[in-house]
């Protein structure tokens, strides 16, 4: 017998085993053939094609696939699906740098990451395999948009965005860098142009409720959403304006969280881009001017809100809605949002940051009207603000504002609308961060928008008979802008309407439509609608969603309001999609440099231990290497490790122990070659501990000896003990600790085999603990699992083989069963420890399912107790 374990051959061998057997291949829940188990549906956040899986996909998909098995062993019926997320700018831009087209481009990264991923042994139904770009899949997408379009979820209108004159294009927030193309380096400009959305606004109050029944979701990320959302009540105030050219009561209206602070109003300020603005602009070069000085600044809130405070007055005056006689001065500012409130403001500096700026800047009276509880009898407080650098944000009691004073912050709030209302100068009002979702993206490698153009019809939908609206294949990168706009023909398109010439739609969707929607297409992958409605209902939600916090806001929350809009027009039948969501740390490493400074990649680096101290050389060269902090893999700071390179040399199971077992699954792992040579010395370990057994072991499914001796029970302890622990580990995934328990059994099975087992109880307890930590280990390094259960005399795989029930009796140290009575009728027993007091054993009795259904609600009356025989539940 070999003693050695070979992963590069066990591990193909079975993942050929399971696919020839069908093991992952999952039934509809309502098949005869599923049984009636339970559903579970796991997933991870399916992956980009870029070519080749990273560490971080190594433990995204290990934690999903542990948490798969597990549940398949304990007799789940479970969809465990992949796909890939695969329209997007990285294929055009290898299109334009390699000049390989972005369909051969995507499809060869998927085979090449699929080839990848199988290595892994992930236990994937991968008959439900699809890639967004499938026309199949986004034709379907096209559809349920039509669904959308006629369900009045979509609308059309003209917008900003940030356009990069060089590269003709139209440039996300994140591709604007210090104002610049990132591409291009060209300044970019502020353009408006007509375009898709999907109404997610009108469902942010359903977003936000939802996430109160979320319990199986982080906190963090609960929150992260709800600022997204960002409600905010306030009030919209109108100030009557006077100089407007050619309008004698023009009215500016604008939105406020503070109304309470009203008297110490010191102006008004206006968006470059509102409407009064840009009319006010029309013969007016300096505010062009200025205008065009803030458009620079890119359309992103981060760099609006870190831009310095600039301004234009605009020499109109705003009368004070509660102060007869008192003008404000109205401005252009840069830090108004077109896209937030109204586009408008009144600005209070002594308690807003941003107008305190300006004001300081422009020379602005700043008149405080709040002061902190504890100063408001205080003189000096006030000339203190003004002189300072901060305006008071606080809560406190109002002052200098006539009716409000001696309010505090929510009285004098409700009391100013109350007012405002009543003199027809305003009202309360709730207003959402939360903006419509553009989806229009003037780009080749996407989902066709399914709309055509029509001079006389304007928009028409493609008929459905003509879906899909398949991306033509024949289109060139050689220049800037949108390939499907410049393709010669085909836009070109009869209106199905008049039959007249008109012009398809040449926009695609942001590929975020492409991932709110394919966790329900994989219930049923090969519908020829978008889902098939019963069976989705059947599978959702997903059960355990898994994937990086980087996706804790956008992706998640249009997830969200997809699964609203896909229930409103009939696709599915719920509201939120991943009952419980799991976020993973990242995969850290250590870096390094030369002595230049530049990064070295860990494989060109040898560590030694001199003087207790750990000094690194480059492996060629002898180079001193500087060893520095240890941080999220990146390829810029070279400090990844391939996981191809770690498969080859130590088998996938060794990289899936040790992704488990270093740290908690939601906090970072440091990845190291010592942490990767101790899981690999463990499966050896584990292997030599089963191989070297099998003579000392009890044949397999030999009758259970009647009585053991002191050391064959507590290794039995031992055994269901871990058994018990660990199972309770992965339900939580908690699987550092599920490892720490196979270490501890492996411990002990240690201790007991060297005794050579030579009586039938130690023989039977022996063989009982290995097939135990066999089938714990199962989850994390199926592999090897199923080299050591056949080596242990199991003919079906573990895959075929149920999750073991811990012998209850042997859970807590020297134990005793006792019978529980409710009303004299026995209902239940109950093991715990034989010196556990009164109220320990009252406690676990009264906690008994069945006792607790016998009892029926009913107010329990006394709990006799006979020590170590009997308790009776009177009620
Ligand atoms: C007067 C005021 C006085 C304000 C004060 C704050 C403090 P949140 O909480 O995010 O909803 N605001 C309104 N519309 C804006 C826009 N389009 N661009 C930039 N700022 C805008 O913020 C609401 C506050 O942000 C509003 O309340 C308004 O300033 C400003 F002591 O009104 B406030
Ligand atoms: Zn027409």
């Amino acid at each position: 017998m070999s003693t050695r374990y070979n992963a590069r051959t066990v591990e193909p061998k079975w993942q050929k085993i399971w696919e020839e057997r069908g093991d992952f291949l999952t039934r509809d829940p309502a098949d005869e053939g599923a049984n009636g188990k339970p559903k579970y549906y796991v997933l991870e956040m399916f992956p980009y094609p870029s070519g080749r899986i990273h560490m971080g996909h190594v433990r995204n998909y290990t934690i999903g696939d542990a948490i798969a098995r597990f549940r398949r062993a304990r007799g789940y019926n479970v969809l465990h699906p992949m796909g890939w997320d695969a329209f997007g700018m990285p294929a055009e831009n290898a299109a334009m740098e390699k000049n390989v087209h972005p369909k051969g481009w995507t499809y060869d990264n998927i085979a090449a990451m699929r080839a990848q991923l199988k290595s892994i042994g992930l236990a994937i139904d991968w008959s439900r395999e699809f890639a967004t770009c499938d026309p199949e899949y986004y034709g379907q997408e096209q559809a349920l948009f039509l669904d959308m379009l006629d369900a009045g979820i979509v609308t059309r209108r003209k917008s900003m965005v940030n356009w990069d004159p060089v590269d003709n294009t139209v440039l996300a927030n994140e591709q604007v860098i210090d104002g610049r193309g990132w591409r291009s380096g060209a300044l970019v400009e502020r353009r408006e142009l007509t375009q898709w959305f999907l109404k997610i606004s009108d469902f942010a109050d359903d977003l936000l409720d939802g996430l109160e029944t979320l319990t199986h979701w982080p906190e963090k990320v609960r929150l992260m959403q709800r600022n997204w959302i960002g409600r905010s009540e306030g009030a919209r105030v109108f100030f009557p304006l006077d100089g407007v050219p050619g309008e004698a009561d023009h009215r500016l209206e604008i939105f406020t969280t503070r109304p309470d602070t009203l008297f110490g109003a010191s102006f008004c300020a206006l968006s470059p881009h509102h409407p009064l603005t840009q009319a006010l602009a029309k013969d007016n070069p300096a505010l062009q001017d200025f205008i065009r000085k803030c458009d620079q600044i890119g359309t992103s809130e981060e760099a609006i809100e870190t831009a310095e405070k600039m301004g234009f007055d605009t020499g109109l005056t705003a009368r004070h809605p509660f102060m007869e006689g008192k003008t404000l001065p109205v401005y252009v500012a840069n830090f108004v949002l077109m896209e937030y409130g109204t586009g408008a403001i009144f600005a209070c500096p002594a308690h807003d940051q941003r107008d305190f700026d300006f004001a300081k800047k422009y020379g602005l009276p700043i008149i405080p009207v709040v002061t902190p509880k504890d100063r408001a009898e205080d003189p000096a407080w006030g000339a203190e603000l003004i002189a300072g650098t901060d305006a008071f944000t606080g809560d406190g009691v109002a002052v200098n504002s006539e009716f409000l004073n001696g309010l505090d912050v929510t009285a004098a709030k409700r009391a100013a609308i109350e007012k405002l209302e009543a003199l027809g100068l305003g009202e309360g009002t709730v207003n959402y961060r939360l903006r419509d979702w553009g989806i229009s993206r003037q780009r080749y490698w996407g989902c066709p928008i399914p709309v055509i153009h029509c001079e006389a019809c304007g928009v028409v939908p493609v008929p459905r008979d003509q879906l899909p609206v398949v991306l033509p294949d024949d289109v060139t990168f050689d220049q800037p802008g949108n390939p499907l706009d410049r393709h010669p023909t085909w836009k070109q398109v009869d209106c199905p309407e008049c039959g007249s010439p008109a012009r398809r739609e040449t926009d695609t969707f942001d590929t975020f439509v492409d991932s709110s929607w394919y966790f329900a297409r994989f219930t049923a992958p090969d519908a020829k609608t978008p889902t098939d409605k019963e069976t989705a209902n059947r599978w959702l939600p997903v059960d355990q969603y898994i994937g990086g916090i980087e996706h804790a806001i956008l992706h998640l929350l249009y997830a969200r309001f997809f699964t609203r809009a896909m229930h409103k027009t009939g696709h599915l039948s719920l509201d939120e999609p991943f009952a419980g969501l799991f976020t993973q740390g990242m995969v850290n490493h250590e870096t390094y440099r030369d002595e230049q400074g530049r990064w070295v990649p860990p494989e060109e680096v040898a560590i030694e231990t001199v003087d207790g101290k750990r000094v690194a050389k480059h492996v060629e060269t002898g180079a001193p290497i500087r060893i520095g902090s240890v941080e999220k893999m990146s390829k810029s700071k070279k400090n990844t490790v391939d996981p191809e390179d770690i498969i080859a040399k130590y088998g996938a199971d060794t990289a899936r122990w040790f992704m488990l077992s270093d740290s908690p699954p939601d906090r970072d792992v440091q990845w190291s070659d010592q942490g990767a040579e101790g899981a690999w010395r463990f499966t050896q370990r584990l292997w030599r501990m089963v191989s070297g057994a099998a003579g000392s072991i009890a044949p397999k499914g030999a009758a259970m000896p009647t009585a053991f001796s002191e050391e064959a029970m507590a290794l039995r302890r031992a055994a269901h003990q871990a058994l018990a622990a660990a199972a309770d580990d992965f339900d939580n995934l908690r699987f550092n600790r599920a490892v720490a328990r196979v270490y501890e059994l492996a411990n002990a099975i240690a201790a007991f085999a060297p005794a050579e087992p030579k009586k039938d109880d130690a023989k039977w307890a022996l063989r009982e603990a290995l097939e135990l930590i066999v089938q714990i280990v199962g989850p994390m390094m199926p592999h090897l699992a199923e080299e050591c259960w056949e080596t242990l005399g199991h003919e079906t795989p573990l895959t075929g083989t149920e999750w073991p029930v811990a012998d209850k009796a042997l859970l807590v140290e020297d134990s005793i069963t006792i019978a529980v009575q409710v009303n004299g009728k026995r209902r239940d027993e109950l093991t715990i420890a034989r010196d556990a007091d009164r109220e320990t054993v009252e406690r676990a009795a009264l906690a008994l399912d069945k006792v607790e259904k016998a009892i029926d609600g009913k107010p329990v009356r006394k709990v006799i107790v006979v020590p170590g025989k009997i308790v009776n539940i009177v009620a």
